[in-house]
């Protein structure tokens, strides 16, 4: 049976996650974006109304909702501002490689901390020196009896400047590429971790990326998410779960883009008429429709996926890489069908403009989206 009604459990969330949106997110994001700020009194409402991390189990003190929840409400969130969006979601992020491959200590610890009080995790992969090459990490992992020594740098780590813990993936030795690396649950407060710079940066100005640095961090066996050889799979099994949500990012970011151009449409006149009447303004509004809808419908199904389990990169990456580009480009028509206006601060597309580009870009670029979903397709593994 196909059913594209939400439950009213789903759409009291909806509701509330938008009324949050409506009157906490959307008037401040313009000046959040402004001053590089993230307003960490909305991050503790949002986890107050159970927005963050709402997919840990009940068992470790968490809501328990599926995949298919979480990315409703991060569609909600994304429409208000996929900066404060990001910075909420990180911690979904930072839980899914314990979810995926955590003991059951690590489990009521870890997953613990982020819903016993409001607090910050984050995923520490990318280096300097890897971005998409994911294999190619550096961070080196040493065994010192029944301890380990970490040291390396993290790049680019969604609130990597707040997380009061990390998980870390490095290699016993880079020459083993995947088959070397591990994972660990790295606390902040241990000798050696140090953040260094916040990015300034094009968009997503809200949220928080950092470098963080780890100089011969000494952590105890029982820190290990993933041995050596496991790490890689872990990284790429969280992705499996995680990139749908930032195809919902950016499907509330195409809502907002749409409706922006609908309503200035509306308004604006030009040769005597509302631009509303134009067909190439038309042609725009219906295409923003159309990448909007084929989105939601590709998220869902990928989120539904990863509910029912098994493995899903399939569509997962599809929802991302349509989503990531589906939203570049609406932000970019809704800057055109805005006009002058859309290129000043005073109105708020182009910030959805600057937003969404690093859509294409984290948690694994457009390319590499393409990459995963041909290797799939030539494995013989279809959409269903
Ligand atoms: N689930 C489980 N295992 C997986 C997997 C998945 N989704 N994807 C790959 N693997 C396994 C493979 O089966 C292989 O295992 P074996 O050695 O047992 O055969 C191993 O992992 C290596 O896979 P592969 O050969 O595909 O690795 P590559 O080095 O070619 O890298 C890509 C694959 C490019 C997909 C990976 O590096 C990637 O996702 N890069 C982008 C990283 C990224 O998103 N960074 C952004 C961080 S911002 S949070």
């Amino acid at each position: 049976m196909l059913n594209f009604e939400l439950s009213d459990e789903q759409k009291a969330l909806v509701d509330e996650a938008r009324r949050f949106t409506k009157e906490r997110i959307i008037p401040i994001a313009a000046e959040c974006d402004r001053k590089h700020e993230f307003p960490h009194d909305v991050f503790k409402e949002a986890w107050e109304l159970g927005f963050v991390c709402p997919n840990v189990p009940e068992a470790y003190g968490g809501a328990g909702l599926g995949e298919v929840e979480h990315v409703l409400l991060v569609e909600e969130l994304g429409y208000g501002c996929t900066g404060i969006q990001t910075s909420i979601t990180a911690n979904a992020l930072a839980a899914t490689p314990i979810l995926v491959a955590g003991n059951e200590e690590q489990k009521q610890k870890y997953l613990g901390s982020l819903v016993k009080e409001p607090n910050y995790a984050a995923y520490a992969l990318t280096e300097p020196g890897a971005g998409s090459d994911a294999a190619g990490i550096q961070t080196r992992c040493v065994q010192d009896g029944d301890d380990w020594i970490i040291t390396g740098q993290k790049c680019f780590i969604t609130n990597g400047s707040w997380a009061s813990w990390y998980v870390v993936f490095a290699t016993v030795d880079p020459a083993l590429r995947h088959k070397g690396i591990a994972a660990f649950i790295v606390d902040r407060d241990l000798a050696g971790v140090s953040v260094g710079k916040a990015e300034d940066k094009l968009g997503q100005r809200a949220s928080d990326t950092a470098t963080i640095n780890f100089d011969e961090v000494r952590v105890p066996s029982s820190a290990m998410l993933a041995p050596p050889g496991e790490g890689f799979k872990v990284a790429m099994q969280t992705f499996d779960r995680t990139r749908p949500d930032i195809g919902a990012g950016a499907c509330g970011l195409m809502r907002r883009a749409l409706e922006e151009s609908i309503a200035y449409a509306l308004e604006r006149k030009t040769f005597g008429v509302p631009i509303a009447q134009h067909q190439m303004v038309q042609q725009m509004i219906a295409d923003m429709g159309i990448r909007y809808e084929a989105t939601r419908l590709m998220v869902l199904k990928a989120a539904y996926q990863i509910d029912q389990g098994g493995r899903n990169s399939l569509v997962a990456s599809m929802s991302k890489a349509f989503g990531a580009d589906a939203a570049m480009q609406s932000a970019i028509d809704a800057v055109q069908v805005f006009g002058g206006n859309g290129y000043i601060t005073e109105y708020p597309v182009e910030k959805l403009m600057r937003d969404a580009k690093i859509l294409q870009i984290y948690e694994g670029t457009s390319q590499i989206q393409r990459m995963v979903i041909a290797r799939n397709l030539f494995s013989g593994i279809r959409t269903s």
